[in-house]
């Protein structure tokens, strides 16, 4: 201590000066070689860790990091050749052994993630208990469609209801049930939500990322399942007569143009593809085909709401719809006569 104060005020600064280069030196020398062979020793040479460079190359930057297949094929001249190897080698490890660990902790945990629900998908029996017409069943289906997972399709007769069914919907003893390993999930709505969080990554995302999206998605599922599904029972289960239908028809009209508004400047709901209120809306459109021929127009009336009309024909062209919304009229109608004249016997 003495000392350093005896010491002139410039020599103490040059000592400071010395310390501070000596210390940046050693760090540069003893860690920088020390990282750069360890991502040497963990630089992939097989098959199963090459996966390990690309997706660490996903996670790093924008600009693309060269493979090592790249370096191979750029090095064209003899003489360039051992300096390209290196450039290379030194390029991809400094890379790699930055990203390493962000590989590790997002990509890698991802597509660990979706890896467990594609063997899941595959390994777990799936069941639906339904009924061909019901909206609240297609709506199940075309989500599983969507996701690409494959299921056993059990009707029910609802006149006469399985024990099944019972059992696994105790409470309000309705279809759509899933079976998922044996284990009932009911409600349909709350069925799409399921299957969207089980299969989180498998298929696209039935409902937004995004939390204001999403909840925005589930405002107009329950929209549609309370104004859209009570006009759907006044026309065609509940009304006593024409003037009924008519007044139940009207309704229908009236949340179908506000449900307009909510698909303004996209081809449907969810955006590019089909998701949640597409799928909850898609499962009425079989009955709405069945209303159109007794009111002799199109319920979802091109004149009124032209994007709906555009949105109807696109949803029904979608692969997810095919085979499950129901598109003969006929078929719909001679079901809708057995089931009234069930109704009114009782
Ligand atoms: N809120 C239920 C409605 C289900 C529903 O009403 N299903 C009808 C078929 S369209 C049913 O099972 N009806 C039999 C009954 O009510 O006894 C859902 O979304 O799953």
């Amino acid at each position: 201590m003495h000392a350093m104060r005896a010491m002139p005020k410039h020599t103490r600064r040059a000592c400071l000066f010395v310390k501070v280069a000596y210390l940046l030196v050693f760090y540069l020398t003893q860690t920088y070689p020390l990282l750069f062979l360890l991502a040497v020793a963990a630089a992939p040479r097989d098959e199963g860790e090459q996966r390990l460079q690309t997706k660490a190359i996903i996670c790093s930057s924008a600009e693309p990091q060269p493979t090592r297949q790249d370096g191979q094929v750029q090095m064209h001249k003899s003489g360039e050749r051992e300096k390209n190897k290196t450039k290379q080698v030194t390029r991809h490890c400094s890379h790699l052994y930055l990203s390493i660990y962000k590989a590790h902790w997002t990509v890698d945990e991802r597509e660990r993630e979706r890896e467990r629900a594609l063997a899941m998908a595959g390994a777990d029996d799936l069941k639906v208990l339904g009924l061909w017409t019901s909206p609240f069943v297609i709506r199940v289906r075309i989500v599983l469609n969507l996701k690409g997972l494959a299921y056993e399709y059990v009707e029910d007769d609802l006149s006469n209801k399985s024990a099944l069914l019972l059992s696994s919907n105790p409470v309000h003893k309705t279809v759509p049930v899933l079976l998922h390993a044996g284990r009932p999930v009911n409600e349909s709505q709350i069925i799409l939500q399921y299957i969207d969080e089980v299969w989180a990554g498998t298929g696209p995302a039935v409902l937004p990322r995004d939390p204001y999206e999403r909840a925005a998605a589930r405002f107009w599922a329950a929209y549609i399942d309370d104004k859209v599904k009570s006009a759907w029972l006044g026309m065609l289960f509940e009304c006593r007569d024409e003037g009924e239908r008519a007044e139940a028809v009207a309704r229908a009209g009236e949340a179908l143009g506000t449900l307009e508004g909510a698909l303004r400047g996209k081809p449907f709901f969810g955006g590019d593809g089909v998701g949640f209120v597409d799928a909850v809306l898609g499962g009425y459109l079989g009955w709405f085909g069945a209303v159109g021929r007794i009111i002799g127009r199109r319920l979802i009336d091109p004149a009124k709401t032209p994007l709906l009309a555009a949105w109807e024909d696109r949803f029904r062209a979608a692969d997810v719809a095919k085979g499950v919304v129901p598109d003969d009229v006929d078929k719909m109608l001679a079901f809708l006569e057995t089931l009234l004249a069930n109704y009114y016997s009782k």
